[in-house]
């Protein structure tokens, strides 16, 4: 199978990125061909200090490859490094219906929180689209958040291959059942733009800061509770093992304990979680050479085969001659 995702460098990563989607990266660079990549055109929609964007293009990929992205086994590479994504995207757009954009949620909700929508965030399902096909993609690991993106990725594909014949491979949707939606601090999901994220490389203190001010409800210590209707044990759940899952899970129900337990225990169990991953990152961080060649290794296979789809596209829809 042909896998492909990519994450946007608009911050830090935060836990919904790593178990809403890098974890599955991770996992599906074994025995699959994968292809992961920095969204930097994406994330052009909203960071518009060049240094940042730069830095955050290359902290990404030190994040990536700290968490355990191998680059013997993914291509890792920077998204606008493969310019034939940007020509295919323009071939998808002529095909695209209004309506279909005007329908999509991401769009819908930052409109809704009063963002300004320009023609590239409104527009964000095609590159996205464009990303996906360019590489052939059968499997796309994401977060619930963006399954409706793939459906218009399916769409736009399925139009253009009734069109001009079968130019491009329907890609599906890969999500965990069990992060789908991670919460954040707020209970609502978790995302820079809410600002209520725990980031994966936050240091201890300012972590164990965020994880006590985790939303909980306001019922006396004495009271059982319900603990799948809880976020805050929905996040203790991402990290604890099943057995201390169970336990906690019974101290819900039983009642007399204060949620500031479990807000200790969650930081206790993440801080140990991410200990290996951290220790990885400084020495990347030491070496940015072998950042860059790792990028630059990427971006060139990442070219060779979004060069074969758009040809294949351009040929089909009559941009070039048909061999
Ligand atoms: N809370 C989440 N739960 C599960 N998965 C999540 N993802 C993001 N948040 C959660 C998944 O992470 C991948 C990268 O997505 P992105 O680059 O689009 O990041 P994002 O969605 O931009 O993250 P934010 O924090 O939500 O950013 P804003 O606020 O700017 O929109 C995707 O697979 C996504 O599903």
């Amino acid at each position: 199978m042909r896998v492909l995702s990519g994450i946007q460098p608009t911050g830090r990563f935060h836990w919904g990125n790593y178990f809403g989607a890098i974890r599955q990266y991770i996992d599906l660079q074994h025995g699959n061909e994968a292809y992961y990549f920095i969204a930097n055109l994406h994330a052009l929609t909203t960071v518009r200090d060049p240094e940042i964007l730069w830095r955050n293009t290359i902290e990404a990929a030190i994040d990536l490859l700290a968490l355990g992205l191998d680059p013997d086994r993914a291509t890792l590479f920077v998204q606008s490094d493969v310019p034939e994504v940007s020509e295919l995207c323009w071939l998808l757009m002529t095909g695209t219906p209004l309506g279909l954009l005007e329908r999509c949620h991401a769009y819908k909700e930052k409109k809704a929180r009063g963002l300004t929508a320009d023609a590239g965030l409104f527009t964000y399902p095609v590159l996205m689209a464009a990303d996906i096909l360019a590489y052939d993609a059968d499997i796309v690991p994401v977060g619930m958040d963006q399954v409706q993106h793939i459906e218009v990725c399916r769409d736009l594909a399925g139009s253009f291959n009734h069109q001009f014949g079968e130019v491009f491979v329907l890609p599906n949707a890969k999500v965990l059942e069990d992060s789908a939606k991670v919460p954040g601090t707020d209970g609502e999901k978790m995302s820079k733009s809410y600002e209520n994220t725990i980031d994966i490389f936050e240091d201890a203190k300012s972590m164990r800061k965020k994880i006590m001010r985790i939303v909980t409800d306001s019922r006396p210590m004495e009271d059982p509770k319900d603990p799948d209707t809880d976020p805050l044990y929905q996040l203790y759940c991402l990290f604890a093992d099943p057995a201390d899952r169970e336990v906690m899970a019974a101290k819900y129900r039983a009642g007399g304990f204060g949620y500031g337990e479990v807000k200790k225990a969650l930081a206790e169990v993440a801080e140990a979680f991410f200990a290996e991953f951290r220790e990885r990152r400084s020495r990347l961080a030491a070496d940015p050479e072998q950042v860059a060649q790792i990028l630059a290794d990427g971006s060139e296979r990442a070219r060779r085969k979004a060069q074969q789809v758009l040809q294949r596209a351009q040929q089909a829809c009559g941009l070039k001659a048909a061999t």
